[in-house]
């Protein structure tokens, strides 16, 4: 077909196929040169159609934010170009804070906003405990929105407006059901809460955009297990800790690592109650590899 360029959002990637919303708001199927990949949801392209309804991405344009994984092999895109990310928690099945941590970490690595949102909350008593633990991190500034997806959506709107927001979070947290509740349109799929069968579980494969109204859009993503953060530098992890910042800089030695240094500011502010000693001892493990590692 013909050499002209089209522009596109990708709106959802499955491996190596894609799919293309052009401008015209059509859904364009398309696939990579070869054996480039490296396209995420929410990345503006150019596209060249190679048949009437089928297309190749010819570049990927430059983005405003990334946001993803890394483990020492290989990384994992999540993202492209949102303005925030909302980190899906919920009491039941339990949520593990140290991958709430590393999420938020990679939000802050990534430049853009964070949301916590407790989903579940007609579960009263096990979301009030939950609750309770998040408090440090209201504390820290980011907003906690406690709703549950299967009754009332409206306190988490306020947050959505005018942004592009990726749902992030374990399996199970009710990501999709969010989306669901916010887009009853979506047609994305949710497990059934009546289904009684473990069979009827839908977990999400692959991430998928949504336009919420004309200026906002919603990513679902699937669940995670881990988030590696082989990307991010030491000084980009010690900032990703906002309540660090003050003291950063004030250690005894240039290179200190907060661990056991003589003179460590981060240390003292642990034992003066200034950082939370849980969130040092999160900071203390997620660190523990760039340690060792230069840079
Ligand atoms: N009680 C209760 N159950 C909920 C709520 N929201 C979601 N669920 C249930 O939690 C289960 C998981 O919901 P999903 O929306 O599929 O979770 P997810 O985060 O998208 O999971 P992955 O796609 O695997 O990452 C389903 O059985 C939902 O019905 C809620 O507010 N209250
Ligand atoms: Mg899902
Ligand atoms: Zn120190």
């Amino acid at each position: 077909m013909g050499n002209e360029l089209l522009s596109g959002l990708l709106v959802a990637s499955f491996g190596r196929q894609y799919l293309v919303e052009t401008a015209d708001g059509r859904l364009l199927p398309c696939v990579t040169h070869g054996k480039k990949g490296g396209a995420a949801c929410g990345d503006r392209l150019k596209i060249r159609l190679t048949s009437a309804d089928q297309g190749v991405i010819e570049a990927i344009e430059p983005r405003r934010s990334l946001f993803y994984r890394a483990n020492e092999f290989r990384e994992k895109l999540i993202a492209a170009n949102v303005t925030q990310v909302v980190l899906v928690v919920a009491a039941v099945p339990t949520f593990y804070e140290e991958l709430l941590n590393r999420c938020l970490v990679a939000t802050e690595v990534a430049g853009v906003k964070a949301v916590i949102v407790l989903n579940k909350a007609d579960l009263a008593e096990e979301t009030a405990r939950a609750r309770e633990t998040l408090q440090l991190y209201a504390d820290l500034g980011y907003p906690v929105v406690q709703l549950s997806a299967l009754g009332d959506v409206a306190p988490l709107r306020p947050y959505l407006a005018g942004e592009t927001s990726v749902l992030v979070g374990q399996s199970g947290m009710g990501k999709t059901s969010l989306v669901n509740a916010l887009l009853p349109d979506a047609g994305a799929r949710t497990a059934d809460i009546s289904a009684k069968l473990d069979s009827g579980r839908h977990t999400t494969t692959h991430a998928r955009l949504y336009h919420l109204d004309a200026d906002s859009d919603l990513i679902d993503s699937p669940g995670l297990q881990e988030f590696g953060l082989g990307h991010a530098s030491r000084g980009e992890i010690e900032h990703a800790f906002p309540e660090f910042r003050p003291f950063l800089g004030q250690c005894k030695f240039n290179d200190c690592r907060h661990a056991r240094e003589p003179g460590c500011a981060i240390l003292q502010a642990v034992a003066d109650g200034r950082i939370s000693r849980r969130r040092y001892d999160i900071f203390d493990k997620i660190f523990q590899p760039h340690r060792v590692a230069r840079g």
